[in-house]
């Protein structure tokens, strides 16, 4: 068993909205101390974690002058040389401020659209002088809950031409490899969201005029959100070098966003997302975007981190157990034998006769491939 503590070259980040997070819900007030940005990049660093993400105005609030912003931005790099700590993703709150609480690249008010697209225009240039090189928009607030108030024809076009802008913007600065992605969510903070899963979000990217530059972040949590498989939806994106991000965290599927610690609940998916990206040497950070419970003061929010980080390495290592098990790799052999078959052409194919009742004698071993990695995931292999 390995020690599971984080290298650099583990690619873990954690948002730093999630260790500022002081505790507050819909029904209560903060429960700890408020942290800065600058401290969370500082002691993440210490930690051994390799990169951070955020919403510009984590680091710099909105208002700030910019002799403030210029002065936050340089510490934060002071502190990045200092504890070996990149930024991987700098996106826009635009779902705090109540003159987005109808969306931002959505609103009605051609107003409330223009500032969304300098909130994100901002994120863009923190992001650049921090070296990171994308910019995740979760709009949060692009939504609704009165279906005759908003068309979502015209929402989804609004998206469409709020993405073209931004990238032509990136184009024009010449940020190279900066690059776009999409974190959908189907609900909360509005009661529906528009672009709620992955798959929604990629059919739209398909049509922005630069496609290649503009990917999703998944989150495991808002997949669960929906009633959805978190592995199969980091699964699609990746298939299609869409997955440029990823946040890790847990959910009880079909409840508030609950963003709870990194395998503190559906344990079984989340190992075999941890299998995904790790067998397919996926690059991208292991980004952690969950809260630490409300009843956790200032100093257990560290025990928090370290359990995402800790629960994240057990399950590579899980991983790594799994794919040497010679009785479970012995019954997938057996499973996948002669997968990679030739489809022969329409001419053939419709002229071919098919013993169907044999083939569905074909043994499939789901309940013994089940039973042993439920085994393995308890310890007992
Ligand atoms: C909200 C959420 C956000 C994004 C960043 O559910 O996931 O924190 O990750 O804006
Ligand atoms: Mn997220």
């Amino acid at each position: 068993m390995g020690d599971h503590q984080p290298k650099k070259s583990d690619h873990f980040s954690f948002g730093l909205w999630t260790i500022m997070n002081t505790g507050r819900d819909p029904f209560g007030e903060p429960t700890r101390e408020p942290i800065s940005g600058l401290d969370v990049i500082t002691e993440l660093g210490r930690r051994n974690v390799y990169a951070y993400e955020m919403h510009a105005e984590d680091l710099v609030p909105a208002g700030s002058t910019a002799a403030q912003r210029d002065r936050l931005i340089k510490e934060a790099n002071q502190r990045m040389a200092d504890e070996n700590i990149i930024c991987v993703n700098c996106g826009a709150n635009v779902f705090a401020h109540p003159v987005f609480k109808d969306g931002g690249l959505t609103s009605h008010d051609p107003k409330v659209r223009q500032l969304a697209l300098q909130r994100y225009l901002n994120a863009i240039d923190i992001g650049h002088e921090v070296g990171c090189n994308l910019c995740d928009l979760w709009w949060g607030r692009d939504g609704a809950e009165v279906d005759a108030a908003k068309d979502p024809v015209e929402a989804i076009k609004r998206l469409r031409e709020g993405l073209n802008y931004l990238q032509q913007y990136i184009d024009e600065q010449s940020y190279a490899g900066y690059r776009l992605a999409i974190e959908p969510k189907p609900n909360e903070p509005r009661g529906d969201t528009y672009l709620p899963t992955g798959g929604h979000a990629l059919a739209l990217i398909a049509t922005l005029d630069k496609p290649e530059n503009c990917g999703v972040v998944i989150e495991l949590a808002h997949a669960r959100m929906a009633g959805l498989n978190a592995y199969h939806e980091v699964a699609q994106a990746l298939e299609c070098g869409k997955l440029f991000d990823c946040h890790f965290n847990a959910q009880k599927p079909l409840r508030f966003d609950q963003d709870l610690r990194f395998g503190a609940e559906d344990l079984k998916e989340s190992f075999f997302v941890v299998k995904l990206v790790e067998d397919a040497g996926w690059d991208g950070p292991r980004s952690f975007d969950a809260h630490p419970y409300r009843t956790a003061d200032r100093e257990e929010v560290w025990d928090f981190v370290e359990g995402c980080i800790r629960t994240y390495l057990i399950l590579r290592e899980k991983v790594r157990q799994f794919n040497a098990d010679a009785d479970i790799q012995s019954l997938l052999k057996e499973i996948h034998e002669g997968a990679e078959g030739p489809i022969p052409p329409p001419a053939e194919l419709s002229k071919m006769s098919f013993d169907a009742d044999a083939l569905a004698r074909r043994k499939m071993h789901h309940e013994r491939l089940d039973q042993l990695t439920q085994e393995l995931l308890l310890g007992v292999r």
